[in-house]
């Protein structure tokens, strides 16, 4: 660890998982802690309560874009949910305040190697695979980052763990000067966040940082698939899609440089995403230098998170499946890929500036018919409407859900996989699946 914080004046930005856990390291190390907060203050009561108790000041609302602009700090602390373009930052970038990302922070306190992965789906399967993996096989680890809890509540544990289980996110990587992860993966790329990136490329300039500051000591498990930069690391690759990687998928079943690892009949995931978050899971293992034989039977046993292609029920004949972690057009095609029989297809929510073009081939080949959700509902529907039938739920779920029975066959797959984000309509993707179930659970036999 290099920089001490004790005595120094720190502004830790944003009261979220991130800011509260940095806030709380950074008191402990003896610096004078202010967490500012531009969000109402009656919505962070709980948070402001916690902070406060443990001799934190918790600055909020207005006050709070007025304390970044006048008040006296030795350094700012970044949270990765926070738009470094916002008045708040910028405010302190204006006044040459040193600002440190959150994941840095945590980094430079941590005492044991790090796997680091990143990708624009799979993050969080492929995080709990790894450490579901790494404890089964006897590795000391723990999983945090973007999966919750924050880096920086966890890394005070780091001197007892043989390796940390990050999940890594552009936003957190945006930010890092030293950061550096013994293993970094790279899951796969595709538009997504497109409401915090001007483009494509500004968003894969982030996320490809994860590489940065390896050596040749250090290994990149990667999507054979994608285009990236000249690595320093050892390479391990892997594609479900494309022949010449190490890890390829063939008649169902992993194989790695030829021997054959894992069928995707043994396990409880489904889906070619599914089997390539498995190979990227291996690779770290191997690169560990674990045998398949210890790795594959925790790999079998883990069950697929909530809202991730759950399988909820099968009421006459169709089978309801909540996907509603799909929050980008990538993620909707990989559902559609893992399914074989004719889907009734959930999509939209609020606009992140995805454009619905490019699975239209893929919904009209796959799809008896599109249910139409939320702020991009009417969107949605001029793009698909020539090509399969659509139906325009607007913003009630419970109308999609009612919609997508009566269509549905026996046979048939009922698939909320909306493509965007759920904040036009509901707290956040859990909340839509949480009420996706409860309604395909209320439904009737026909
Ligand atoms: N805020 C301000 N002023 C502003 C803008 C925001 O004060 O102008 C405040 C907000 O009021 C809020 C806080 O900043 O209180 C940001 O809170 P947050 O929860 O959005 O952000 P973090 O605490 O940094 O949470 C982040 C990840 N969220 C995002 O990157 C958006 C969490 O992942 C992660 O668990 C957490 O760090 C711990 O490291 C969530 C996420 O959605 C699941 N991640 C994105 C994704 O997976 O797609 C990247």
């Amino acid at each position: 660890m290099n920089v001490t914080y004790k005595n120094k004046a720190v502004a830790v930005l944003g009261a979220g998982e991130s800011g509260e856990s940095a806030a709380l390291l950074l008191r402990q190390e003896g610096a004078v802690v202010t967490v500012l907060d531009t969000g109402e203050e009656n919505k962070l009561r709980q948070k402001i309560e916690t902070l406060r108790a443990h001799g934190i000041r918790v600055i909020a609302g207005l006050a709070a874009d007025h304390e970044s602009k006048h008040g006296h700090y030795d350094c700012a602390i970044l949270s990765p949910g926070i738009d470094p373009a916002v008045p708040l930052v910028q405010n302190f970038i204006g006044r040459g305040i040193a600002m440190v990302g959150e994941l840095e922070l945590a980094f430079a306190r941590c005492e044991c190697p790090i796997v680091g992965i990143t990708g624009t789906n799979g993050k969080t399967t492929t995080t709990q695979l790894v450490e579901r993996m790494l404890k089964a096989c006897g590795v000391r680890t723990v999983a945090c980052g973007n999966i919750g809890p924050a880096f920086s509540s966890k890394v005070g544990e780091s001197a007892h763990l043989d390796m940390v289980t990050l999940e890594v996110s552009s936003f957190q990587l945006e930010t890092i000067t030293r950061f550096r992860c013994g293993i970094a993966v790279w899951l796969g790329f595709a538009p997504d966040h497109l409401d915090r990136y001007p483009s494509m490329d500004e968003y894969f300039q982030a996320k490809v940082r994860i590489f940065e500051n390896q050596t040749e000591e250090d290994w990149a498990v990667i999507n054979f698939r994608d285009e990236l930069p000249e690595l320093k690391a050892r390479k391990i690759t892997f594609s479900a899609y494309v022949p010449g990687a190490d890890f390829a998928l063939r008649e169902g079943a992993i194989f790695f440089r030829g021997e054959r690892v894992l069928a995707m009949a043994e396990v409880q995931l489904r889906g070619s995403h599914n089997a390539e978050n498995l190979m990227a899971a291996l690779g770290v293992g191997f690169v560990r230098g674990l045998s398949f034989a210890q790795m594959v039977p925790p790999l079998r046993e883990y069950q697929a998170l909530p809202h991730r292609c759950e399988i909820i029920r099968t009421l006459d004949g169709v089978e309801y499946v909540n996907d509603s972690k799909g929050t980008n057009p990538d993620s909707v095609e990989k559902a559609l890929h893992s399914e074989t029989r004719p889907v009734v297809l959930i999509a939209g929510g609020k606009d992140k500036g995805f454009e619905y073009d490019p699975l239209t081939g893929l919904v009209a080949q796959r799809c008896r018919a599109a249910v139409v959700l939320g702020e991009m509902a009417d969107r949605i529907e001029t793009i698909w409407k020539d090509r399969v039938r659509v139906v325009n739920a607007g913003r009630s779920l419970e109308r999609a859900v009612a919609l997508a029975h009566e269509i549905a066959q026996p046979g048939d797959v009922v698939l909320l996989s909306p493509g965007t984000s759920s904040f036009d309509m509901f707290k956040n993707y859990a909340d839509r699946g949480n009420q996706f179930r409860e309604l395909v659970n209320a439904l009737q036999p026909k």
